[in-house]
């Protein structure tokens, strides 16, 4: 038990494991949002922290309109590196850990909502169902100009490739700094959040907004709030769980 002036948090991660165990096996609606922590243990670099992608070059320049319109080679490189990086990329047991989750929890006649901030294709790869992307998708690319989509995969693309319907330069089908949310998604997401009876956050930093938003608007309402991370986040006191370790290992034993 808590002694005096401790939190719950300071208790061993195990009991915090079991109490996280207790409210996720028992929810009737959850709604969970991921970052690229959960997959940072199928080998894909993070953002921010050590070895991020964005250690050592401007974020802006190749994730933003800006940068797309100033170098759009430049930009189309830099993600035909990573998809190219990402063929051989496997879900880890975190990822499939939520998609277990969610059969359980629907069989049940549950709700459960995956709203992910990564644009990995990873979730689905392992099986979860109906995926919120808030930030796009780097398997696929559209049209700069009208509303052409081609899925991609893996494959590199042609140094600029040119949309099929109107000719225009195609672009990675992203959300990049400044731009909208899919409207779709990010309502699915936000209602999710501020229904769900239990919010759950896994691997994210929670700086970027309107997604980190989702962890306010969660406990806002009432849900009761888990965070899962390597390391305390912007979000971490505002959750009433925080269970600090590797998705791979925590997330198996929540769903277990
Ligand atoms: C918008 C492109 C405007 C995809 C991305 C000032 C204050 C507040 C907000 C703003 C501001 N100035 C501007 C803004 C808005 C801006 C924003 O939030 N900026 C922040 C950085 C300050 N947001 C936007 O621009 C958004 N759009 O606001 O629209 C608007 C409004 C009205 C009308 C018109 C327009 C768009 C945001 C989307 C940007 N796109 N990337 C790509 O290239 O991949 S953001 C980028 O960060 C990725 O998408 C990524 O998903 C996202 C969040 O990063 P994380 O997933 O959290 O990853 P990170 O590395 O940071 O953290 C990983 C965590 O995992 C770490 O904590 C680590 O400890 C942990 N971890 C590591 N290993 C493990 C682990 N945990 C568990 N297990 C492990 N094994
Ligand atoms: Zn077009």
């Amino acid at each position: 038990m808590q002694e005096a002036g401790q939190t719950v948090n300071d208790l061993p991660l195990d009991d915090l494991i079991a109490q996280a165990r207790q409210l996720v096996t028992h929810a009737s609606s959850l709604c969970v949002l991921t970052g690229a922590g959960i997959s940072a243990e199928s080998g894909v670099p993070t953002y921010r922290g050590s070895g991020g992608l964005w250690r050592g070059i401007d974020a802006g320049d190749v994730a933003s309109p800006e940068g797309f319109r100033c170098d759009p080679q430049r930009v189309w490189q830099w993600h035909n590196e990573r998809r190219m990086a990402l063929k051989d990329v496997r879900p880890n047991a975190g990822h499939q850990a939520l998609a277990r989750l969610q059969r359980a929890l629907e069989a049940r006649g549950g709700r459960f909502v995956l709203a992910t901030q990564n644009v990995d294709g990873l979730h689905q790869a392992a099986g979860s169902r109906s995926v919120l992307e808030l930030h796009g998708s780097i398997l696929a690319s559209r049209c700069s100009v009208c509303d052409e989509r081609r899925e991609i995969g893996f494959e590199p693309v042609a140094d600029l490739p040119r949309c099929p319907k109107c000719g225009r330069l195609m672009r990675p089908a992203i959300v990049w700094f400044g731009e909208m949310l899919p409207e779709d998604a990010w309502l699915a997401a936000a209602e999710a959040a501020a229904t769900g009876e239990v919010f759950l956050t896994v691997g994210t930093s929670a700086v970027v907004y309107p997604a980190a938003g989702l962890i306010e608007i969660a406990a806002g309402a009432g849900a009761r709030t888990i965070e899962v991370n390597l390391e305390p986040t912007a979000a971490s006191t505002r959750v009433g769980l925080a269970l600090r370790g590797k998705a791979g290992d925590i997330l198996p034993q929540i769903v277990e």
